[in-house]
């Protein structure tokens, strides 16, 4: 496996609309960025990626791409990013982009024109077909709920897909003009030295064709669009175009979030002439999903969660890098997910924090991960913006809960949780904002903020810091970034543990994810302590008890 200058990085995803605002208009800017440059500095950030804030309905939350070249006007504007680029560049810092590219927003030119003249070129860059005696040519499940299909402006005898919500068209990657109206959109923004690129859902631009009807997996009668992906062959035919076209070209730095590719095709993505740089793991956060809708969701355990990690680190043993992650923007807090409600605590996060960033692959800390922030409680679907979640409280009604009871489910799975502004000190409005913000702010943020954390050598973020800082320590960088791993004592619960090691050098990293002590048993004395998030480690250097939730690095 070949090494890249990305692999000891660091990284880190802003969601825009929720990170800084600068103007008082309650969202969050490109201003606010540039202003938080030298915040990522202290923390140790290498690479940004930034979800879209290109020209938007914001149907969904800027996924809905108006306009590929220019920036909405409510996150600033153009000049506003080439700055950005520059003075991130004098930070050490990359800007990467959100590629939304499987579909824009209705509000396109390209659907405009498509609308216009459904035969003519821009009809070729969606999916529109006619319908036949009134029908829709399959029963694909919308993400968002629903049918894809959604009958054409001003052609109510035609319709076009969209496997996402319907102001979010899908664009026909089979029509070769489409691909390179894409290349010349990627390039041209490289060009300006962008790092590169997060690419949105790109599993879903090659569809099963021609379209056919899937066994209904819900009383709407419809399936689930992964159905018809199972059946999809191809994509990497784009995949490479695109990488060959665009990324290779300008050696920029790519990360796919793939969900569903086939197995056998692992290490075309993310090899040494992978689609992809790298691509996320989200073993974990897909576990206990159910094809009913999130009210059916399993809660995860801890043995669950070290399972899917173990298996993602033998997956990608010798063959490339995942993009490792806790959470991100369309998912609920990390800490809130995999660790029981009673035993949230500064140590706990830390324990989760510690193992995301002892496993090998590239860390991506989503903003406010690193000051611990929480899950939102709910007490109304009105304090809700989501789409998905929108759609996934009726689902739960539709099944026969109560609203209380679908706000509980959606209040554990909201896209929301993570898109609440960053809670940047105990001032109103968490400090995010002098107005009012878009979506309300966590009212825990009085005790949960990065002004007291700066303050507090103890707290969850200096930790983090300590955790970016051991990944570029020169004394262990290579067997953090590059080293084995093995898992240890699996027969164990709620224990995880491995080692990382090189020729040179082995780390024993052991969690303790419960909230009783347990001891474990080393066959030598352990070297030296590396990391720990309690101030000691008792018993003796073969006999250690660890504490509720410790987590400790030894160099063995
Ligand atoms: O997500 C793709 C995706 O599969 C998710 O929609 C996922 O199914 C959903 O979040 C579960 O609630 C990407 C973006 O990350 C997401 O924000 C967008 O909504 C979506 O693509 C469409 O662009
Ligand atoms: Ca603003």
């Amino acid at each position: 496996m070949q090494k890249k200058w990305w692999h000891e990085k660091v990284a880190y995803q802003i969601y825009p609309k929720s990170f800084y605002d600068t103007n008082g208009d309650g969202i969050g800017d490109l201003r606010g960025i540039i202003e938080k440059l030298p915040y990522l500095r202290e923390l140790g950030i290498d690479i940004v990626w930034i979800s879209p804030c290109y020209c938007s309905p914001l149907a969904d939350e800027g996924y809905d791409i108006s306009d590929y070249y220019n920036i909405d006007p409510r996150f600033g504007t153009m000049e506003d990013m080439d700055e950005l680029i520059a003075e991130a560049k004098k930070y050490d810092i990359g800007i990467v982009m959100d590629l939304v590219v499987n579909h824009c927003s209705d509000e396109h030119e390209w659907f405009r024109k498509a609308c216009e003249n459904p035969d003519g070129k821009y009809g070729k860059y969606f999916y529109i077909e006619d319908m036949k005696d009134g029908k829709v040519p399959c029963n694909w499940r919308s993400y968002f709920g629903g049918s894809v299909w959604e009958p054409l402006p001003g052609h109510p005898d035609k319709c076009y897909l969209h496997l996402f919500h319907k102001k979010q068209p899908d664009l026909n990657w089979e029509n070769p003009e489409l691909r390179e109206e894409i290349y010349k959109m990627i390039n041209w923004w490289l060009e300006k030295g962008l790092t590169g690129f997060r690419i949105d859902a790109i599993i879903n631009i090659k569809k099963a064709l021609p379209f056919k009807d899937y066994p209904a997996d819900r009383a709407d009668g419809l399936s689930k669009a992964q159905n018809m992906l199972a059946d999809a062959v191809g994509v990497g035919d784009f995949l490479g175009e695109m990488r060959d076209r665009c990324f290779k070209v300008y050696d920029a730095f790519s990360v796919g979030e793939v969900f569903d590719e086939k197995p056998e095709e692992f290490a075309n993505f993310i090899g040494d002439n992978g689609y992809f740089s790298s691509m996320y793991d989200f073993s974990t956060n897909i576990w206990g999903r159910s094809d009913k809708g999130w009210y059916d969701y399993k809660p995860i355990t801890p043995n669950a969660y070290r399972d899917c990690m173990f298996a993602g680190q033998k997956r990608s043993e010798g063959i490339g890098f995942y993009s490792l992650i806790i959470e991100n923007h369309d998912e609920p807090r990390g800490v809130s997910r995999y660790i029981p409600e009673d035993d949230l605590s500064g140590t706990s996060k830390k324990a989760l924090a510690t193992v995301m960033f002892m496993l090998r692959g590239l860390p991506f800390i989503y903003q406010g991960q690193e000051i611990g922030m929480e899950n939102m409680k709910f007490h109304s679907i009105d304090e809700v913006d989501d789409i998905s979640t929108i759609d996934e409280y009726q689902v739960a009604l539709d099944a026969g809960y109560q609203p209380d009871e679908a706000l509980k489910i959606i209040s554990d799975h909201s896209r929301d949780n993570a898109r609440t502004p960053f809670q940047w000190s105990a001032a109103p409005q968490a400090g995010f904002t002098t107005g009012t913000p878009w979506l309300r702010v966590n009212p825990n943020y009085t005790d949960i903020n990065l002004e007291s954390q700066r303050n507090d050598p103890d707290s969850v973020y200096q930790y983090y810091r300590t955790l970016i800082a051991l990944r570029k320590n020169p004394q262990y960088k290579e067997t953090i970034v590059y080293g084995v791993t093995t898992p240890l004592w699996t027969d164990q619960d709620n224990l995880i543990a491995f080692t990382r090691s090189t020729p040179e050098q082995t780390l024993l990293v052991a969690v303790n994810f419960r909230n009783e002590p347990r001891t474990i048993a080393l066959d030598a004395p352990y070297k030296q302590p590396v990391l720990n998030n309690y101030a000691e480690i008792s018993g003796s250097k073969t006999e250690l008890t660890l504490q509720g939730y410790q987590a400790v690095v030894l160099e063995l």
